[in-house]
């Protein structure tokens, strides 16, 4: 088993500086009068509120672009406009939008329009400046917020969802949400609203930065992950297609470097993850995967044992890229929670990465 590690970390790296130069910045138009939960909404979604954190402080009332230092993700936020004349709030917009209409890196991607379960009221002027939204193309959700507020069986949210469904049927889409962690998780809508929102941004590099700045939900990561690992499997298919013996595995490695970069990216790991720790990550997942001497995690492979002579053949090469991509995709989550605690350090960092760790996800990847 051998392969150049330097070589490797150089093509690791370069992966991540290509993916991060595609990026192009989401931009998401949160609207709600003061008081209904936008800043606790964007920082349940994005574990930051991206206005607070930001040193721009609006100078006039309107429409202000606020974007996080350490996300590919933009906020424009109505904080302090009145909604309520909704003529205002139209012009306020389409002034927005008239000195923003070059590029797609300029223009709206989405808007969360967000009326509060506490206010328990959809008013004339909300179904006005949504109707404006979606006159302008803008892809508007309705998100109901503090949605703890509601009964158990969500009847507020009922009721005003049926409002906006009589006015605009299958146009826009109602989600509820509420700053209750535990709540999030178990009922309520956040991954639905963050899927949403991914599957109505159009340009793929605009919606891959919301996919790698969100953090509501993991599965959707996994579901973008998937794609990669599958293309991964197809290319490793390739050298296997004249079967190698098992002493040429790491032929295999290059793809699985490749495919681990793309995986890191989608998790959020490349972009705003700083330098040192980006290198730390590095290193540690190719030692990770020298340990591991690649021969070895072939033991995993369900069937492999039976293979004759122990050569790497189509089906082996694939299985193994497959249950290698699911492990990686495994350990970035936990490296993407350890961030979100706050606790993404050295330690955490080399505890994660261990070839223990590998193998019980690789193994897992088999059984399922
Ligand atoms: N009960 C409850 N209170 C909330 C929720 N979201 C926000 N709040 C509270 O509502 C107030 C306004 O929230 P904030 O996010 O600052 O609203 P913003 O002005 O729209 O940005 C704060 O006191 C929050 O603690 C929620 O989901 N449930
Ligand atoms: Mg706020």
């Amino acid at each position: 088993m051998d392969f150049n590690s330097e070589d490797l970390k150089k093509k690791f790296e370069k992966e991540l500086e290509d993916l991060r130069k595609s990026v192009k910045r989401t931009n998401i138009l949160v609207v709600g009068q003061t008081g209904v939960g936008k800043s606790s909404l964007i920082n349940i979604i994005f574990g930051q509120d991206i206005a607070s954190v930001s040193h721009t402080k609006p100078e006039t009332r309107g429409f202000h672009k606020y974007a996080s230092p350490s996300l590919p993700i933009n906020i424009i936020d109505s904080e302090g406009y009145e909604l309520d004349v909704a003529e205002k709030f139209n012009s306020s917009i389409n002034d927005y939008i008239d000195s923003n209409f070059s590029g797609v890196e300029d223009q709206i991607h989405i808007a969360w329009y967000c009326i509060s379960i506490s206010g328990a009221r959809v008013l004339p002027f909300d179904l006005k400046n949504i109707e404006f939204l979606l006159s302008k193309n803008i892809p508007t959700a309705v998100v109901f917020t503090q949605a703890d507020n509601d009964t158990p069986q969500g009847d507020t949210a009922k009721s005003l969802s049926k409002i906006i469904s009589d006015k605009f049927g299958s146009k826009v889409s109602t989600f509820q949400a509420s700053n209750d962690a535990e709540l999030n998780k178990k009922e309520l809508d956040l991954d639905k609203l963050v899927e949403w929102s991914s599957d109505n941004i159009s340009d793929e590099n605009v919606r891959i930065a919301f996919i790698m700045g969100q953090k509501a939900s993991m599965k959707l990561k996994f579901k973008n992950a998937q794609k990669i690992i599958i293309a991964a499997a197809a290319s490793a298919a390739l050298v296997g297609a004249s079967p190698i013996p098992m002493s040429d595995a790491a032929l295999l490695v290059p793809i699985q470097t490749i495919m681990t970069s793309k995986i890191l990216h989608v998790y959020g790991l490349n972009v705003g993850v700083s330098t040192v720790l980006k290198n730390l990550i590095g290193t540690q997942l190719l030692t990770m995967l020298a340990k591991s001497a690649v021969g070895n995690l072939l033991k995993f492979i369900p069937g492999f044992g039976s293979v004759v002579g122990g050569a790497i053949n189509a089906a082996v090469a694939s299985t193994f890229t497959l249950s290698l991509g699911y492990a990686m995709c495994k350990l970035s989550e936990k490296l993407v929670s350890a961030e979100l605690d706050g606790i993404l350090n050295e330690d955490v960092i080399n505890s994660i990465f261990t070839k223990e760790n590998l193998e019980t996800f690789m193994n897992q990847y088999g059984k399922e």
